[in-house]
């Protein structure tokens, strides 16, 4: 009989944290995530994954730790004793990580050091192999289009600088200790797990809540900003094939094709039978509706329902990032099975219901609080 293969996910509560998990446990994994002490509960996303702890043999176990707190995660490692960690966890905002720099290096760069001495301190260097998040965001200003693996960083943000730490040590460790460790430079993926601050999201669940006249306006940063957008499901497939292979290696991941902001807002508002004509320049940039569809949307032709608001700006942007996923394809067999397309769909449709929910509790006459950021 073979053994159940342990896995040890930091971040289980994320967006990629709960997806991996459902894709481990399907694969017969034990799986064990890090979730954080908070004064409210934080384990939405995995709820339907919970185990009762009286019960026996469960293969879903949460454990608390910190990546700021070496103590707890020696702790879990010695406990749990992974066949695979997987370091998902992190601040993982841009813009937070220009107001909480220091966190998001501790948490960011350092956490990964931390995991990664806690592998060697026990000992676990030929039993545990490991992944690290890393991100898109090392290329920063970008040196050449597309990405790919051997395309030079140039980080723009404290949160990038922090990553390419943690990038590098995981090259360190793999070189000199001999240990599996690799980086999945993963480009921006998303889903309706995704939070509800990042762009994405936040448009998705704004023209939701615009058309069901919950809200007015959606207000955005930098419209012209360009992402190659892919869908979370297709990425955690990619972190654990990266874990089973013979030798470590780093790869990218993304779809190679590029949208704006600005178009993400135009093709989440078409779903809705809404069409979003924009207007203006820069700071004075405004989207109108100009021809509303069908019978979900409750706005009229004219209403103006994006502004821009240089809240959002940040002190250093990344303009643009296009990914080249060659090597996954060639050497992994790896696609994007979900079109951006379909990822625009399933993000508005989930976030139709949401508000149609809140509507409909307004309607009743409680108070539907939004939380606007
Ligand atoms: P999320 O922000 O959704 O999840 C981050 C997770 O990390 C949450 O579970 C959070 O806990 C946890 N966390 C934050 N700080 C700590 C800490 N100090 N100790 C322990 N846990 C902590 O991120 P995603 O799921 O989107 O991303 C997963 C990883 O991949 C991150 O490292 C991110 O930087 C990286 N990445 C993401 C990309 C994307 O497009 N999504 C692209 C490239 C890289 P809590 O729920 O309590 O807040
Ligand atoms: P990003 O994602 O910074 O790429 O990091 P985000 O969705 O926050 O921003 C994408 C682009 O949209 C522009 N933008 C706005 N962003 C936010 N959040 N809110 C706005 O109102 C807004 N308006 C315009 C941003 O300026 C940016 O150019 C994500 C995170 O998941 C990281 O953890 C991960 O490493 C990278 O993706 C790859």
């Amino acid at each position: 009989m073979t053994q159940k293969k342990i896995a040890l996910i930091t971040g289980v509560t994320g967006q990629d944290g709960a997806y991996l998990s459902e894709f481990l446990l399907k694969k017969g994994y034990e799986v064990h995530g890090i979730k954080r002490r908070s004064s409210l509960f934080n384990t939405d996303r995995i709820d339907h994954l919970y185990q009762d702890p009286h019960v026996d043999n469960r293969n879903f176990i949460l454990h608390y730790g910190d990546l700021t707190d070496s103590t707890s995660l020696l702790r879990i490692v010695q406990k749990v004793q992974p066949d695979e960690i997987y370091n998902l966890a992190a601040q993982s905002h841009v813009a937070v990580s220009f107001e909480e720099p220091e966190y998001t290096a501790n948490a960011d760069g350092i956490g990964a050091l931390r995991l990664l001495e806690a592998i060697r301190i026990l000992g676990l260097e030929k039993k545990t192999r490991f992944y690290q998040a890393s991100t898109s965001e090392l290329y920063g200003l970008v040196q050449e289009i597309p990405q790919k693996e051997t395309t030079p960083f140039y980080p723009r943000s404290p949160y990038a600088v922090a990553k390419l730490y943690a990038y590098w040590i995981t090259v360190n460790y793999r070189e000199a200790y001999g240990m599996y460790a690799c980086n999945g430079v993963l480009f921006n993926h998303e889903s309706p797990l995704r939070g509800e601050t990042f762009v994405t999201r936040k448009i998705t669940r704004a023209i939701a809540r615009v058309a069901l006249g919950l809200q007015d306006c959606l207000y955005l940063g930098n419209m012209s900003a360009l992402r190659d957008w892919g869908h979370a499901r297709d990425y955690v497939e990619m972190q654990w094939m990266m874990l089973q292979q013979d030798h470590a290696e780093d790869f990218v991941i993304a779809t190679g094709q590029q949208y704006s902001v600005r178009q993400f807002v135009e093709f989440a508002a078409k779903e809705l039978g809404i069409t979003v004509a924009f207007e203006g320049e820069g700071e004075n940039e405004v989207g109108i509706v100009s021809k509303v569809e069908g019978d979900r949307a409750k706005c009229k032709v004219g209403d103006v329902i994006v502004r821009v608001d240089p809240r959002y700006f940040r002190p250093t942007e990344v303009e643009t990032l296009l990914g080249d996923p060659t090597r996954a394809k060639e050497r992994l067999g790896w696609t994007p099975r979900i079109t951006f397309q379909e990822l625009v769909k399933e993000m508005i449709e989930s976030d139709y219901t949401a508000a149609r929910r809140d509507s409909l509790v307004k309607m009743a006459g409680f108070q539907a609080y939004d939380y606007h950021e």
